[in-house]
């Protein structure tokens, strides 16, 4: 059953469990996904070391399957308070914060490797600290793989072959731009919206990585998937800073450890939940195909000319760059 969030967050608060004070012991969290989802499943794994490490005085009640809403309303109830932690991408957060522009850039990272090593190291620290001032706090980086385009129409080889399709996007201007400059419309829509989206046409396509592709059935109504690579914007575990700041510095440490100590956990169960979901919708008739990347690539300079504007979002993007194998 679908909960009404509405009468929901209005019940937490009434109760005086979403950010009314007191020496509460829960710890309230959201994520999109259902409940079997990589994501989901290392958010569970997190609330388990944290309740281990305070011997059951803290425990997380985390609502899956987008209960809550989509992402760029529950970041907003987190970032007042409503909810104490959140799982989202990182394409909401760019109209909140800058820097989170960077990661998101098409084409930025060369590998899923680069994209690792940049995040678990100090350009991934950066990122996360970018989001105390707007009553965030990063607390770690989840893998979402690469994104790739799918379309109910034909397979994607060349930009053009995008043209006049209707792709749907996150909820962010870079992805509009993006999906400009291929030569296509692009539609920001949630990610509930999709699949009926594809049924009704009001969308062609879409981009995504394998396992949300399989997992919101998307693939059902939109056949062609073109591997195009061409995002690996990360997910991101918040805590409302409302939350944070009540908390024991112990408590925080131990908030913190957990979340990154729930990192390589997250990362085996993407690893092999990239696999398995590739192969079941390739064994059901998923029609995929490898595109080469650079004529896509060639054409997000002006994108990220006009996206990339400040000092510190230019030392970012140098610091990432140098930290791909193509510098090495
Ligand atoms: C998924 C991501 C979600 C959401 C979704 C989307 O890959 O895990 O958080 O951003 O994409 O396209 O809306």
């Amino acid at each position: 059953m679908r909960v009404n969030r509405r009468t929901l967050l209005a019940g937490l608060a009434s109760l005086g469990l979403a950010g009314c004070g007191g020496s509460r012991d829960r710890l309230f969290g959201t994520d999109t996904h259902p409940a079997d989802y990589p994501t989901v499943r290392a958010f569970r794994h997190f609330g388990d070391l944290i309740a281990e490490r305070t011997q059951g005085r803290l425990r997380l009640t985390l609502f899956p399957g987008g209960q809550l809403g989509a992402e760029r309303d529950t970041l907003e109830i987190t970032s007042f308070g409503g909810l104490d932690l959140n799982r989202v991408n990182l394409a909401p957060l760019n109209s909140i914060e800058s820097l989170t522009i960077v990661p998101s850039l098409p084409f930025l990272f060369e590998s899923e490797a680069h994209m690792r090593r940049a995040l678990d190291g100090e350009p991934g620290r950066r990122v996360l600290a970018s989001l105390e001032p707007h009553g965030l706090i990063g607390l770690a980086f989840y893998d979402s793989g690469a994104r790739s385009f799918y379309n109910a129409r034909r397979p994607i080889r060349t930009p053009d072959d995008l043209r006049g399709m209707k792709i749907r996007v996150q909820n962010s201007d870079l992805y509009v731009a993006m999906i400009r400059s291929l030569g296509a419309d692009a539609t920001p829509m949630d990610l509930g919206e999709v699949y009926q989206g594809l049924v009704q046409g009001v969308v062609d396509g879409a981009e995504n990585n394998w396992p949300s592709y399989e997992s919101g059935r998307h693939f059902e109504v939109a056949p062609y998937y073109s591997l195009t690579n061409h995002v690996m914007a990360p997910e991101v575990l918040l805590m409302s800073k409302v939350r944070w700041d009540r908390l024991s510095p112990a408590d925080r440490e131990v908030v913190m450890e957990s979340a990154r100590d729930s990192v390589p956990y997250m990362r085996g169960l993407w690893d092999a939940r990239v696999a398995s979901a590739r192969e079941a919708l390739l064994a059901a008739g998923v029609r995929a195909n490898l595109v080469d990347p650079a004529p896509f690539r060639a054409r997000m300079r002006p994108v990220w000319e006009s996206f990339v504007t400040t000092p510190a979002q230019r030392e970012l993007v140098a610091a990432i760059v140098a930290m791909g194998e193509g510098s090495a």
